[in-house]
């Protein structure tokens, strides 16, 4: 893969539509956009202004019309990758796609790209960094609204100017250090050790809290909450996944055992991701399968974020309450068109529909904590961001153990370098590969 040459893909989705953008980015791209436009009949062709869309016929090399497109380009630096760029808005059929690509195969100096390419030539022309990369990533990715605005803060500098701004400060304390290093018949202030570890001391707080709360949110928001329904066998975990995920997704019958495997189930909840898991019934059993069912139920209830325990008439079952021991619960009595509990959390019924809302707002507080709003959630879902951040805390922790300059500048390093990594400005050839690699070709 070599970045001298002139790459191209169709960016916008497979299939038939009504427009197919084929983007082109490299050195040749305004020599391939000459070339399409080129009319026997006429000379070289002048090309429009820069980012402007203008009509434009596009032709094989011998002149044959492939398609009535419209075209536009960008003069590098001032273009998505930072190089030239063209972008051809060709009729959106796979044969009209096919030949113009196949007519760009063609040419000297171009090829097609890669997965992510263009994302990457991006980034290694300084127009985004690592942080916007990934946000850029989880935007195309994004399924619920959540996702989406989040991943659109991460990608417009949310997460980046935070992390910069951390950065600066530590630097910035580095450089006073340094300082008094470079001169050392000067005399250094008494209080100049207390004061730099407590301004040390209140950033790493600052950052942890930023991130404890944040980090725990957005990965919510990018790989989903996690909820398992448990209960007895019968007790009703099947229908209520039915009224939650508004479709019949699992098998309903009166027969105790129905359920025999875990089966998760995405749905949307007020524009949040949310995996429900429904289970197997728990209960002691000598059917194998039902028993390996019982099993993933345990595992089920184990991992989730939160677990929704059902109860109907016969009540808490002693051996279900002994495995959830730990786990954040939400009691929830079912079928309450037939009977009327208390001492529970919550009641439903998939009859009448009472208490459906009420559970959909419990797993909404548990996912967001009470008074949260998604707006002050910094962007960062990924574990790599709270494993830098943690290490620059670990870092800036480091400097109540030295009472001396060079030793304490070295901790200041490190702690702005772990912040570096997140951004891409440190370190960066060892997660290229696997953040650029997720893309789809033509971004
Ligand atoms: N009246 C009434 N019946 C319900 C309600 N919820 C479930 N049922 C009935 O209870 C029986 C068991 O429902 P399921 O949803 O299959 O129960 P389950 O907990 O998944 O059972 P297993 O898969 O066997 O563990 C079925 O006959 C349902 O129609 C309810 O809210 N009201
Ligand atoms: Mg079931």
């Amino acid at each position: 893969m070599s970045r001298a040459d002139t790459i191209f893909a169709v960016s916008t989705g497979g299939g038939r539509a009504g427009v197919a953008v084929i983007r082109v980015s490299g050195r040749e791209s305004l020599a391939a956009l000459r070339a399409l436009i080129r009319n026997a009949a006429a000379a070289e062709p002048a090309l429009p202004a820069p980012r402007i869309l203008h009509r434009a016929n596009l032709r094989t090399a011998d002149g044959a019309l492939l398609d009535e497109a419209m075209a536009v380009h960008f003069l590098g630096p001032n273009s998505f990758t930072g190089e030239d760029v063209v972008e051809l808005h060709a009729h959106g059929s796979p044969a009209v796609v096919r030949a113009v690509l196949s007519a760009l195969s063609t040419m000297p100096g171009l090829r097609p790209a890669e997965a992510g390419e263009f994302t990457q030539r991006a980034f290694l022309n300084g127009k985004m960094d690592l942080a916007a990369v990934e946000g850029l990533g989880d935007l195309i990715d994004a399924q619920t609204e959540a996702q989406r605005r989040l991943s659109l803060r991460q990608l417009g500098g949310a997460l980046s100017d935070q992390v910069l701004a951390w950065r600066e400060s530590i630097i910035m304390m580095r450089a006073e250090t340094e300082a008094w290093i470079d001169f050392p018949d000067e005399d250094l202030p008494t209080d100049f050790f207390p004061t730099l570890r407590a301004r040390a001391a209140a950033l790493a707080a600052a950052m942890q809290q930023a991130t404890s709360q944040s980090h725990r949110l957005a990965a919510h928001v990018r790989d989903g909450f996690s909820v398992a329904l448990v209960g007895l066998p019968n007790v009703g975990k099947s229908s209520l996944l039915n009224a939650l995920a508004a479709r019949e997704v699992a098998i309903v019958t009166e027969v105790a055992g129905t359920t025999r495997d875990a089966l998760s189930v995405p749905i949307e909840l007020d524009g949040f991701l949310v995996n429900v898991v429904d289970t197997a019934g728990m209960r002691d059993t000598a059917d194998k399968v039902e028993a390996i069912g019982v099993d993933r139920a345990i595992k089920a209830a184990e991992t989730a974020d939160l677990v929704l325990w059902l109860i109907d008439q016969r009540g808490e079952d002693p051996d279900i309450a002994a495995r959830l021991e730990g786990a954040s619960v939400v009691k929830i009595a079912t079928k309450q068109d037939l009977w009327t509990a208390n001492s529970v959390d919550l009641g439903v019924s998939v009859i009448s529909g009472e208490g459906l809302d009420a559970v959909l707002l419990v797993v909404r507080d548990c996912l967001l904590g009470e008074g949260v709003s998604l707006d002050h959630v910094l962007p960062m879902g990924r574990q790599r961001h709270a494993h830098h951040v943690g290490q620059a805390v670990e870092a800036l922790g480091r400097c109540e153990d030295h009472e001396e300059l060079a030793l304490l500048a070295e901790c200041m390093r490190d702690a702005s370098a772990a912040l570096g990594r997140i951004t891409g400005a440190v370190d960066v050839e060892d997660v290229l590969d696997h953040i650029f690699s997720r893309f789809c070709i033509g971004k």
